[in-house]
Parts: C-alpha cells; sequence; structure tokens
C-alpha cells in the first residue's frame, strides 16, 4: 500500500556548542520521508553530519514533523556547468549571470563588497533589488530553506540522462534552488559551499536556470555564500514561510523537458 503521509526530517549539526551559542556550523539536511521510511532517513541525515569536511560535530539536532499541508511538485531548474580556470574569472561570470537575471549591477557589487556578513550563516541571507539591503532581520542565522526533496530513482534518472554526476550535493542544491527560484519575488540566488573541499557554485533563476560555475573559491576556504535577491517584497514574513514550510517534491519527467543556453 502507498503511503500519502509525509514528514519532514531536518538535521543540523554544530562544533563548539549549538548554533547561536558559539558553535561552528558544521552540517545541515532537509528530507522529506514516509513514515516506513523514517529510521533510514534519520541515518542518512546521521551519516552526513558525522562525516563531513568541515569537522566533526559536537552538537546535532535531528528532527521530524508530520506534514499537514499539501506537497507542491516542481521540475528541477535546468542545468548548465560552465567551466572557469580561475575564482577571479568564476566570480566575474556570476555578476554576468546575476545581471542576466535581473539584478542590477550596482546591488551586486553592493552585495558582493559585503560578503563577510553571510559567511558562518546556515541559512541564506535575503537582498532587495532596488535598496540593496538585507531584508530577513535573522542575523547571523539567515533563512534556512527547508521541507524539500527528490527522490533518489527520480534524480538518478535525470542524472543519467544529462550525464551530470549522481552525487547528492548537486542534488540538494538543485532541489533548494528550484523551490526557491519558483517564487514570483527571487529575482536569482548566488550560492557556494562552505565546505573547503568543494569549489563549484551556482546562480539560478528561473529565466537563466541552474547554471553552475566550476570555481568560485579556493579549496580549503571554509567562507560559504547563499543570497537570494528579491523583488517587490510585499510581504517579507509570507516569502519566508514559503521557503521555509511550504512542502515541495522536484519531479522530472524526460517527454517535458527543455534545454537552456
Ligand atoms: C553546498 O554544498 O552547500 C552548495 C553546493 C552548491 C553547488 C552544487 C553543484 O552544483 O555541484
Ligand atoms: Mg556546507
Amino acid at each position: 500500500m502507498q503511503e500519502n503521509n509525509f514528514y519532514s526530517v531536518r538535521m543540523r549539526a554544530s562544533k563548539g556548542g549549538s548554533h547561536g551559542y558559539g558553535g561552528k556550523h558544521i552540517s545541515g539536511g532537509e528530507l522529506l520521508s514516509t513514515n516506513s521510511d523514517l529510521q533510514q532517513a534519520v541515518n542518512v541525515l546521521l551519516k552526513k553530519g558525522l562525516t563531513h569536511s568541515r569537522g566533526k560535530p559536537d552538537y546535532m539536532q535531528i528532527q521530524f514533523e508530520l506534514l499537514n499541508e499539501q506537497i507542491k511538485r516542481l521540475k528541477p531548474l535546468n542545468v548548465k556547468t560552465n567551466i572557469v580556470e580561475t575564482v577571479e574569472n568564476g566570480r566575474e561570470l556570476a555578476c554576468f549571470l546575476l545581471e542576466k537575471a535581473g539584478v542590477p549591477k550596482r546591488i551586486i557589487d553592493k552585495a558582493l563588497g559585503q560578503l563577510t556578513n553571510c559567511f558562518g550563516f546556515r541559512g541564506a541571507m535575503l537582498i532587495d533589488i532596488y535598496s540593496g539591503k538585507r531584508i530577513d532581520e535573522r542575523n547571523a542565522k539567515g533563512v534556512r530553506v527547508s521541507r524539500m526533496d527528490w527522490l533518489d530513482n527520480n534524480f538518478k534518472k535525470w542524472a543519467t540522462h544529462y550525464q551530470f554526476p549522481q552525487n547528492s550535493r548537486l542534488k540538494e542544491a538543485l532541489v533548494l534552488a528550484s523551490k526557491v527560484s519558483e517564487h514570483h519575488a527571487t529575482v536569482a540566488e548566488l550560492c557556494w559551499s562552505d565546505d573547503p573541499d568543494y569549489i563549484t557554485g551556482y546562480v539560478a533563476s528561473k529565466n537563466i536556470g541552474y547554471q553552475r560555475i566550476t570555481k568560485l573559491k579556493e579549496y580549503g576556504d571554509e567562507q560559504g555564500c547563499r543570497i537570494f535577491f528579491v523583488n517587490k517584497l510585499e510581504d517579507v514574513n509570507s516569502y519566508i514561510n514559503y521557503l521555509e514550510k511550504q512542502p515541495v517534491f522536484i519531479e522530472w519527467e524526460e517527454e517535458n523537458d527543455t534545454e537552456i543556453d
């Protein structure tokens, strides 16, 4: 019998104390699970948090909760990989793509000039594309996008079709970017990892798709970045509510797919 009830399963891990009490963010994770798969889902997140390149956590929280909201089904954004040789070239390309997606140049320059403000966050910073001001008021925490997943078999089918690596990092980032870009107030997202062993990042939006850039920082660097550039946000709280609470499953069907430049 197929199960219709889904649970959101979440993990966060830190070192040197819990988040908000001086601890360094190590890892976070999001899954949707049926009741019968809960144990496996918890194990997947436990393993993720315990085997992380940012260090060994001494604090971890794993929680699950039954979802009452209707799950939204979304297609993954189209993906392109842009190969660059240097961080400078990577960041230049990121600026070009952000502008193409609709973020004014002066706002991009302002955001990149204040990058140190988002280092150490476990969530995203929200920046208004008119004022360039941060509007989420979440301080060092940022906004954590939650309640989303992509069933492994369907992801693997997609990855095989496009010859992308079947890695969970690409999967998780594409799930998040597809959910975020679906909201009409999102103009674009800029992201690179805070993990020292991963230097590929991306710019994403509804119109340019998920544009991977192979070098946005140097190996060994633990400073990551996740910024959502937003437009005409009359109600910040309802936007944050969408990011945190709307359950989303990514689903791919070969016959409905389109390519991007
Ligand atoms: C992360 O690790 O936190 C973000 C990874 C972003 C890039 C994933 C990819 O497309 O390879
Ligand atoms: Mg990380």
